[in-house]
């Protein structure tokens, strides 16, 4: 159905395609070279010169992604009650199961769970489906885990869900405040166009606001590790300090700005001094940000998950909106409060209203206009005119019984929602949970009762919108794979099966492009900014060749011009911003004398969430392979525990499970403050749920869950044993199984778990021989404290379990080498049983993933002269070509040039 671009000689022409990346919300444009018809092969991937996003650049995620396109983690084929289905049948099962909940128990029991990673013409289709003919608006998605706080914050003060700045307002700033961001692992290519941005202009300022000194801090001229969840404190005061030192733009506020004075009310209460004690940050930190804040004439504040993710997200937002509004730091060149999306096509989604709190096309659910317009344009029988449920809301009430058919699009919300245990119970007790996924094994297919396989990245054909309102085409460059179908053929089918054929007869994505397009003008007349009706009349051709195209249209947005808001006029009623009056308020998941430990949650640089597509590629996991938990050196102490053991942590709402993680002892990390990544799941590990530990406690405003701020309990695992099972995929998997706790490691060539025990070694080994395939050749040490077994067959290696009484830390690439060998030696079989891998081995971890290239060696290129990341990488090669690990080289160069001098820097203020 999707049209492959046409090639001039489809047999053996090579062709370049373009396409659009499908992680991050930057949306770098991909060239692709496709070669042959038939099982077109695809090659040559490389970042387009031409996109306005990311001029040629790709981060790491995005230089592998033709490595993560194996077919064999694919879902391949409809699935009913966990047997392979056809098509018809999983349609009709699901439009039967609809209709008779729609007769029973009515549109509010039906649910759709969505995500910011569909494209905007499958998000469209979705919200149609569910708010224009089943009947209610109870169709949300990850988003709500997302932006939803900022969504808010600036319908709030702008009356319309609008980023106003672009990315070249980066390269025109004064001043860069990267607020709960790790933008140089989250927004990589962006992280790079700032680093440009001092290079050229060495006067910028970048400052970090942000409780972990993270790998952003190395471009950083300030930090401030503020305590978690005080950032609203820390914009009251910067919005005081403002009025205090002349940095108000009167004249700006008298024209375009309403409600000053309400919030400098509560404002003025925070001073300096009082700002700098609930931060818990010294005094002249702070002056020092607020100084530049107001003297520098060209501010942004970059925000994202360390704002969002909150009980008080919204606030946040306003609290750092409302100091742009003041100080008239807004649309303008180089300024303005710049929220920054995470997904691909979070922006997309809130284009077509995909949340449970809007209607369509910006229009809102509860306004009796807009729900005119939307129902003559869609001719719905059936139009939701109040919210549905947010995501929270939406999974307790299939835990309550009330939601008993849940469709799950493209996202994985056993792994990544909060409370696991309450979001297992919802889908255990839904009468039918229908997912639609590309993966055929995530956390969430387990509690399927229908699988619809979905075509992915390569495949799908549509349109995405990033992070400055720029949408890009993703293409399809090859046919679905096996039986897979693009997710708005799912949802037509399924609408058609009920009946709604005439709304839902789309047989090409421009079809529904178009009417997105021509919805959002609709009765416009300048009353909403977005308005893309200039592309309504695309043809099939005019879409597949589209360029990036960044909204408003001039030839269609009321200031004529393509700034937002330049002429000084918002979309509220009066046309004037809003200030909010925020007053501050402390995480909802408080630390206690039971749960001492504040858990902060978030991303590392080469995973993509719960790893489905990333984790599929050994290259991606070479960076960290495993999850960690930072720990702050005292708190190690105060726990006993050291660098690599296992800490078992547990909170008040996870009641039947604790996760176990290896420790980091990292002094980035503040005093009683953890940190986890997210992205390892059950599918990976034994206790990896990270999610369950967080309640699931959301901002009233938004429905955004406090993500950033777990309160829990630590305390190092009772374990007895320790070790590794490494080998082919068959032994592994039932080997590592066998041990309390497992946690796979993949490498590139081969299946690994590190593992650990209640019991003592001689005591594992009883349960391990019996998994010890049968046809192999076993040899085996065992001592008072230490047992191995390594499995070979010709002499190659098949399987190795090596268990100690003590830590075990054996580099992988060791056993690569070995695993690799056509016939292992007496000598090398030796090493193994002994655990003790040779010198060469031994070379510090990987830093450069493109070249290999190692932290021993990288340390010693720098003691040897090597002063900045060009010299390395003019010597070593390291960070010449994705650049992804550049922020690290950094990092390192500052490190080994702090341990070689005696001066002691304070901890929180660099000034480059
Ligand atoms: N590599 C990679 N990149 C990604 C993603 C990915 O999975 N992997 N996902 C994408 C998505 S969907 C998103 S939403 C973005 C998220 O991008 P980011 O928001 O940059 O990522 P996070 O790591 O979730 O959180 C950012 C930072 O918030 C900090 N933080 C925690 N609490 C507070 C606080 O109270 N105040 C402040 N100021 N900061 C705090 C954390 O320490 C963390 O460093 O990343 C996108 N890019
Ligand atoms: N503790 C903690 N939890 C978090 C966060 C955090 O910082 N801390 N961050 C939150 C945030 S910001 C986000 S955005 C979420 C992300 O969380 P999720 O959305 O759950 O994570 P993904 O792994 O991206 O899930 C996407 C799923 O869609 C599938 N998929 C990929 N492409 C397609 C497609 O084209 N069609 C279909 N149908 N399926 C597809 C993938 O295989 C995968 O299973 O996590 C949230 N959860
Ligand atoms: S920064 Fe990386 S992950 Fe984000 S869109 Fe660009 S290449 Fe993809
Ligand atoms: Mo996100």
């Amino acid at each position: 159905m999707t049209s492959l671009p046409p090639t001039a000689n489809p047999q053996s022409s090579k062709r370049l395609l373009q396409t659009t990346c499908p992680y991050c919300g930057v949306g770098c444009g991909v060239d692709v070279v496709r070669q042959g018809a038939a099982g077109p092969q695809l090659s040559d991937l490389q970042g387009s010169r031409e996109h306005p996003a990311n001029f040629g650049r790709l981060c790491i995620k995005g230089t592998h992604l033709l490595e993560t396109l194996g077919q064999d983690s694919r879902l391949l084929f409809p699935m009913v009650n966990g047997q392979r289905s056809d098509w018809q049948t999983a349609i009709q099962t699901v439009a039967d199961k609809m209709r008779s909940i729609l007769e029973t128990d009515g549109p509010e029991a039906i649910a759709i769970y969505g995500s910011g990673q569909l494209l905007t013409e499958d998000y469209y289709v979705a919200n149609k489906l569910m708010k224009g003919f089943i009947g209610s608006a109870n169709i949300d998605t990850n988003s709500r885990l997302c932006m939803s706080s900022a969504v808010v914050a600036h319908k709030r003060a702008f009356g319309e869900d609008i980023v106003p700045c672009d990315y070249e307002d980066l390269e025109h700033t004064d001043l860069l405040v990267l607020v709960g961001s790790n933008a140089a692992w989250t927004h990589p290519v962006l992280f790079q166009r700032i680093e440009r941005a001092k290079l050229q202009n060495p006067d910028m300022k970048v400052v970090v606001v942000d409780p972990r000194q993270t790998d952003s801090c190395t471009l950083a001229d300030l930090h401030l590790p503020l305590a978690p969840g005080t950032d609203a404190v820390l914009y009251c005061g910067l919005l005081n300090y403002l009025s205090q030192h002349d940095g108000l733009d009167n004249a700006y506020i008298e024209q375009s700005v309403s409600g000053l004075e309400e919030a400098m009310h509560i404002a003025s209460e925070w001073d300096l001094a009082r700002v700098a004690d609930v931060c818990k940050l010294p005094q002249s930190i702070v002056e020092t940000f607020f100084r530049w804040f107001t003297q520098l004439p060209r501010v942004i504040s970059f925000f994202s998950m360390g704002i969002n993710q909150s009980t008080t997200g919204v606030d946040k937002g306003n609290a750092i909106i409302n100091c742009h509004l003041a100080s008239g730091k807004i649309a303008k060149t180089g300024s303005g409060p710049f929220s920054i999306t995470g997904q691909p096509n979070a922006m997309g989604g809130r284009e077509v209203g995909g949340l449970s709190t809007m209607l369509a096309a910006h229009m809102d659910i509860d306004n009796t206009e807009h729900q005119r317009i939307v129902r003559d344009f869609w001719q719905a029988p059936n139009l939701a005119t109040k919210n549905g449920l947010k995501a929270v809301d939406t999974f307790q009430a299939a835990a309550d019984g009330k939601i008993k058919c849940l469709w799950i699009m493209a996202t994985n919300p056993v792994a990544s929602m909060p409370n696991r245990e309450l979001i297992e119970a919802a889908l255990s007790r839904c009468e039918m949970v229908i997912v639609s996924d590309t993966a055929a094994q995530t956390d969430t297919l387990k509690f399927a009762d229908v699988v619809f396989p979905a075509t992915g990245w390569s495949e799908k054909n549509g349109t995405v919108t990033n992070s400055e309102r720029r949408i890009s085409r993703q293409r399809g460059l090859v046919p679905p794979s096996s039986e897979a179908k693009h997710d708005w053929q799912i949802i037509s089918e399924v609408a058609c099966a009920l009946g709604f054929d005439e709304a839902f007869s789309y047989q090409h994505p421009v079809e529904i492009f178009r009417e997105h397009c021509a919805l959002t003008g609709t009765e416009n007349g300048g009353s909403r900014a977005l308005d893309l009706s200039p592309l309504q009349d695309l043809t099939e051709q005019q879409y597949d060749a589209m360029r990036p195209q960044q909204w408003p249209f001039s030839e269609v947005h009321r200031a004529g011009a393509d700034r937002l808001f330049a002429d000084g006029t918002f979309y509220t009623p009066t046309g004037k911003a809003r200030m909010i009056a925020v007053t501050p308020a402390l995480p909802t998941q408080a630390t206690s004398a039971d749960y001492p430990y504040v858990l902060n949650t978030g991303r590392v640089r080469d995973q993509w969430h719960t790893m489905t597509r990333t984790g599929n590629t050994a290259r991606l996991l070479k960076h960290m392979d495993r999850p960690w938990l930072s720990v702050n050196s005292a708190d190690a102490k105060t726990l006993g525990v050291e660098n690599g053991d296992l800490l078992a942590l547990n909170a008040a709402c996870a009641t039947d499970t604790t996760v176990i993680l290896p420790v980091t002892i990292d002094d980035k990390q503040r005093k009683g403050d953890m940190f986890a990544p997210f992205h390892w799941s059950a599918t990976w590990g034994s206790h990896c749920k990270v999610g369950a530990l967080l309640n699931g406690a959301n901002d009233p405003l938004s429905g955004q869950p406090e993500l950033k701020h777990g309160a829990v309990k630590a305390k190092k695992a009772d374990m007895a044993s320790y070790g590794l099972v490494y080998g082919n995929a068959e032994y592994v998997g039932p080997v590592r199984e066998s041990f309390s706790y497992w946690l796979a490691c993949p490498t590139e060539v081969a299946h690994s778990a590190s593992v650990a025990d209640v019991k003592a070694p001689q005591a594992v080994l009883d349960s391990v021989f019996e998994l010890l395939p049968k046809d192999t050749q076993w040899a085996t040490r065992q001592s008072a404290d230490a047992v191995s077994v390594v499995a070979t067959r010709d002499d190659k290696l098949v399987l190795a379990v090596l268990i100690s009484a003590n830590a075990l830390n054996l580099p992988s690439d060791w056993l690569d080498s070995l695993f690799t060998e056509t016939a292992l030696s007496a000598e090398q079989v030796s090493a193994l049983l002994n655990q003790q891998p040779d010198d060469a081995f031994l070379l510090g971890k990987l830093v450069c993933s493109c070249f290999g290239v190692r932290e021993n060696t990288i340390k010693q290129a720098i003691q040897d002269g090597c002063n900045s990341v060009e010299a390395l990488g003019k010597n070593l090669k390291c960070g010449t070509n994705c650049g992804s690990c550049k922020t690290e080289l950094a990092a390192l160069l500052t490190a080994e040039a702090e341990s070689s001098t005696d001066t002691e820097s304070t901890p929180y203020e660099r000034i480059i």
